[in-house]
């Protein structure tokens, strides 16, 4: 009889597999103070176009809390969170952490147990209180800069730990558990170094995987900041730099293909020449000139790449499938609507959970720079994603794979955990997990 109630419930899950796959946003507290047309509010962000709302960042104070950031942090979750009346299928969660806000607090937290539970009561009363749907740990990094090697251990005791407060407190008052989520490095050496990947896996609801700096002005040559394969130049530790390595590896190290989200970059990273060679690996001798609206050495918005491209010379990088654009000593490795059709293309051939983007903000989130509409690389993405649906997969083929995955579940006393999980959890009724039920062993 269990075994029908499942089955029951994997109808449900082919019935919503063609509405909506994950596409999780990120919002960011500093966008609020750009100038003119930069300037990013609550007000600008669409509550259809995005399965989540990631609202970037929160801190951990001295004790150990999850606390604000922000003057008007507070104002600015009432606002996020008012969007969920909008679209009450919206999810809001809280990001903690950071590239600043880097790793010692966070070590000083997972050291003791008494820390961590201190922390952990913390977010749910927080989170909670302001009526945020789960959290996203962005700790870059456990084990490096600065913490020590044993975090990798402990970072999965904070997991674990939060995953069943997280738990408790739902059965405790009958709402549905927070979510719990996080983002984690995409480059080797800072993934060997942090992560307990199965171990953590289990506790995750899903992973954003950094996939995007990978390359920048920190360098000597020039390089994409989010390429999507290898070059065929690439030696050693460099043919680790690309998405297509970071997903595969996460997924090879044992997370479920449906928990992994792949990173998309609505922003460039920019260089500034020293030479006439200008291809990919050209000498570069520092970042380029800071965009007008973000004000940040080395990266530019893709609403201020529409503003630099008239008069650039714009070239697709064969191997990487991204492309780059020069004008003068200027150098940027960008994303537009072809390369992120080509990463989309990747993702649902590996059957990954979904998407998610950083930020809401450097897209051209007004139309008004690059006269393609609003959101024009966010709003391409969400309608990519919509489109996977059966994708690839022939009505026959699915028939066979639904046949052959209720042959299995039938053969078993109890039902698979991934049917439980769907059954169970309405956040992850996406493309991804059904696909990845449904394939042919
Ligand atoms: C860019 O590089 C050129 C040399 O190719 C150098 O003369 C110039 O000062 C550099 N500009 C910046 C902003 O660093
Ligand atoms: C204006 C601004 O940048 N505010 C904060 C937003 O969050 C980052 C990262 O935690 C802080 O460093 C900023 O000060």
């Amino acid at each position: 009889m269990n075994t029908f109630l499942y089955l029951a419930g994997f109808s449900l899950t082919l019935c919503q597999l063609g509405l909506a796959s994950q596409l999780v946003c990120y919002f960011t507290n500093w966008s609020q103070y750009r100038p003119g047309k930069g300037e990013f509010l609550p007000s600008d962000v669409n509550p259809h176009m995005c399965s989540h709302l990631i609202f970037a960042y929160s801190i951990i104070n001295e004790r150990n809390q999850l606390a604000t950031l922000e003057w008007n942090d507070e104002h600015l979750y009432e606002s996020l969170n008012a969007l969920k009346k909008r679209n009450p299928k919206l999810k809001t969660i809280l990001a903690v952490g950071g590239w600043n806000f880097g790793s010692r607090r966070f070590s000083i937290m997972v050291s003791t147990e008494e820390s961590r539970k201190t922390f952990i009561q913390s977010t749910i009363r927080f989170l909670r209180t302001h009526d945020f749907d789960g959290l996203n740990l962005d700790w870059q990094y456990p084990g490096s800069r600065g913490s020590p090697s044993q975090d990798k251990q402990r970072f999965t005791l904070l997991c674990k730990e939060l995953f069943e407060a997280y738990r408790k407190e739902s059965n405790s008052n009958g709402r549905p558990p927070l979510l719990l989520t996080a983002a984690v490095a995409a480059i080797k050496q800072f993934i060997d170094a942090g992560y307990e990947i199965a171990e953590i896996s289990k506790y995750l609801d899903f992973i954003n995987v950094m996939t995007y700096n990978f390359h920048g002005s920190w360098e000597a040559v020039t390089g994409h900041n989010s390429p999507l394969f290898k070059r065929k130049e690439d030696t050693g530790t460099d043919m680790y730099l690309n998405t297509d390595f970071a997903m595969t590896f996460w997924r090879d190290q044992g997370t479920p293909v449906e928990k992994l989200m792949m990173g998309f970059a609505t922003y460039g990273r920019t260089f500034n020449l020293s030479s006439t060679i200008n291809e990919v690996g050209a000498e570069a001798n520092g970042p380029g000139q800071a965009g007008s609206f973000t004000r940040e050495d080395g990266m530019l918005s893709y609403y201020e790449i529409c503003s630099f491209l008239p008069g650039a010379h714009m070239r697709m990088i064969d191997d990487q499938k991204v492309p780059y654009a020069t004008d003068g000593k200027e150098w940027v490795g960008f994303d537009n609507k072809e390369s992120f059709a080509t990463k989309v293309d990747y993702l649902k051939h590996n059957r990954f959970g979904g998407a998610f983007v950083w930020s809401l903000d450097l897209d051209d989130f007004t139309g008004h720079f690059c006269r393609e509409g609003s959101y024009p690389l966010i709003g391409h993405l969400r309608s990519l994603l919509d489109h996977s649906k059966a994708g690839n997969y022939s009505p026959m083929l699915r028939t066979l794979n639904r046949k052959l995955h209720q042959h299995q579940l039938q053969s078993q006393d109890h039902p698979s955990a991934e049917a439980k999980l769907m059954a169970n959890s309405p956040t992850l009724w996406t493309p991804g997990v059904s696909f990845s039920v449904l394939a042919v062993p």
